[in-house]
């Protein structure tokens, strides 16, 4: 086995150390990435991504520890790549809860890691894609991929996730720049965090405004939610939309199908009546007969009989 074949089949095991390294050769992007991807590929597609997008300091990491301990209540499997956070995963967001932090990192059905956006040299959405289709190719269930609404990202995002949830909290003066930054049309989810602080319910309805207008057009309308990340009160409502969404773009996926079905059906259909009705008429006027003759007689071939006979009849009726 090649190390690339190695580290490929314990990813498919799930096993940390080699999720770790497959990650570490995204990151380095070097010619052994494509080969690892390659690889991956035909093992991914079966997890839901999740976006969560927001201000720096509006809570994101705090709010995915907690969905994290929903989904693994409910049995699920989560993996967690946080893009460029400026306060880290193991840091910040944790370093009041050790045990509880100790608790999430030996579980074998979580599996976290950060990726710092000055490290890639292939550009931080392609790094983050194949990060997420690394944990996809283990088999998590759920792949949230954390990245602060600044720049680029939060547009970038939208290429990698299926459900999109916009958090923004109150005081940080965020709330209106955030919605100028375009991620309100890119939330499926509008979360206003820190609900524990008093002008939380300004700005959720400050959002809420802004959202009706936005939601006018959509077929999903985008729901705002309320969370305070670090007592968990609201985490429960928002894992239950964001398994509304998910259900929501499964039926899409499911109408577009039966869509593409009805049509290639109905083709078909047109197509059969059509030729078997022109056929039946030039057989009754003799020509099938005519064009028939000189196929045998090779005075001509089938393909330039056909359009002879099917510019002479159309011609005719114009
Ligand atoms: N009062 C209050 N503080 C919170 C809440 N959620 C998170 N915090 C605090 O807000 C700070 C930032 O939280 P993080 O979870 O690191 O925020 P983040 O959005 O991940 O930050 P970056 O990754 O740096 O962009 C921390 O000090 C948290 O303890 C909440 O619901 N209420
Ligand atoms: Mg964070």
């Amino acid at each position: 086995m090649t190390k690339i074949e190695e580290i490929v089949q314990g990813v498919l095991n799930g096993d940390r150390r080699s999720i770790a390294r497959a990650i570490t050769i995204i990151e380095n992007n070097t010619a052994e990435t494509q080969k690892l991807i390659a690889s991956i590929y035909p093992h991914t597609g079966k997890a839901h991504i999740i976006g969560i997008t927001g201000p720096g300091g509006s809570g994101k990491s705090t709010l995915i520890e907690k969905i994290i301990r929903k989904y693994r209540q409910k049995g699920k499997t989560v993996g967690v790549i946080a893009v460029d956070p400026t306060s880290p995963f193991t840091g910040g967001a944790f370093l009041g809860d050790r045990i509880r932090m100790q608790e999430l990192s030996t579980d074998q059905g979580v599996f976290i890691r950060s990726m710092a956006t000055r490290n890639y040299m292939g550009g931080i959405a392609k790094a983050t894609k194949d990060a997420v289709k690394v944990l996809d190719a283990t088999g998590k269930d759920i792949i949230i991929v954390e990245t602060v609404g600044a720049g680029q990202s939060e547009v970038e995002i939208i290429k990698v996730a299926q459900t999109i949830v916009v958090i923004c909290a109150p005081g940080l003066g965020d709330e209106i720049q955030a919605i100028k930054a375009g991620m309100m049309e890119i939330a499926d989810i509008f979360v206003v965090n820190k609900a524990d602080r008093e002008n939380a319910d300004k700005a959720l309805m400050d959002i809420q405004a802004m959202l009706q207008l936005n939601n006018k057009e959509k077929a999903w309308k985008t729901p705002i939610l309320k969370t305070a990340a670090l007592t968990g009160k609201g985490v429960l409502q928002l894992v239950e939309k964001i398994e509304e969404h998910k259900h929501f773009l499964e039926k899409e996926l499911e109408r577009k199908r039966s869509r593409e079905k009805a049509e290639a059906e109905l083709t078909e259909a047109i197509k059969e009546k059509v030729a078997t009705s022109i056929i039946e008429d030039l057989k009754r006027e003799g020509k099938f007969e005519e064009f028939l003759q000189k196929i045998l007689e090779k005075e001509m071939d089938p393909a330039s009989a056909a359009e002879k006979l099917l510019n002479e009849r159309f011609r005719k009726q114009v």
